[in-house]
């Protein structure tokens, strides 16, 4: 009887161990991001305009535009195209004030011509690169190797639906001066150089602005 208990004990004492040492070998191999694989052919973007093949920039690398523009798109051949066109119109009547930009489309494996229609603005505009997806990934897939692809002070995305008016990001503007306590068009590194915006903010900037989160 005593051997029993002695052997339950025993037991019980290695599967302990065992879970203490389950935990510290999880802890020590998680990481607090998931790895994101990427396709070599995702490092690129074609420039039309110096016709050769270029790489994306890193997130880390320095900001060299005040604001970047992520637009994942699956399938939106159709809804792109209003979408560009109002955001072109705007964001180049503000270039004329020294504001610079970049627009960075991410067609999610689309299988219909959203890349070639995407192309043809990065053709007309050294501003827009595409970045072609070898396979879908969904919105959230979309929107995180874009943003990694970005180098802007202040990175934002947008649907391709054209849902929200494009001018509305005056508002969102406004909120965001308000509160970093600095203009990103005046002082970019500044933004650049800061963490993000912590979610405690950002719920911030949605109250006052009322809109949801898809911009
Ligand atoms: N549905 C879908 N959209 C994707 C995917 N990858 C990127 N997107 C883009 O994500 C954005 C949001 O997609 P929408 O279909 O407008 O979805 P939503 O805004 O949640 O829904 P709506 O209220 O119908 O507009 C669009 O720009 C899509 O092109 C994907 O795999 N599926
Ligand atoms: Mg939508």
């Amino acid at each position: 009887m005593i051997a029993l208990e002695a052997l339950i004990g025993y037991f019980a004492l290695l599967a302990v161990c065992f879970l203490i040492l389950f935990c510290v070998v999880l802890y020590a191999t998680t990481k607090p991001y998931p790895k994101v694989w990427r396709h070599k052919d995702e490092n690129y973007f074609y420039n039309f305009h110096t016709g050769e093949r270029e790489m994306f920039p890193s997130l880390s690398d320095d900001w060299s535009v005040h604001l970047s523009i992520i637009v994942p798109a699956y399938n939106e051949e159709e809804r792109l195209l209003p979408m560009l066109d109002e955001c072109i119109q705007y964001l180049e009547r503000r270039k004329r004030f020294g504001f610079t930009y970049e627009i960075i489309v991410v067609s999610d494996g689309s299988t219909d011509g959203t890349v070639t229609a995407a192309q043809n603005y990065s053709r007309k505009y050294d501003t827009v690169r595409v970045l072609s997806l070898v396979k879908n990934r969904g919105k959230g897939g979309a929107i995180r190797l874009g943003l990694q692809s970005a180098r802007g002070s202040v990175l934002l995305f947008a649907d391709a639906d054209g849902a929200t008016k494009f001018s509305d990001i005056e508002k969102l503007e406004a909120s965001l001066q308000q509160i970093l306590g600095c203009d990103y068009t005046k002082e970019p590194e500044k933004v650049a150089s800061s963490d993000a915006v912590s979610g405690y903010y950002v719920s911030e900037v949605l109250e006052t602005l009322n809109v949801g989160l898809s911009f």
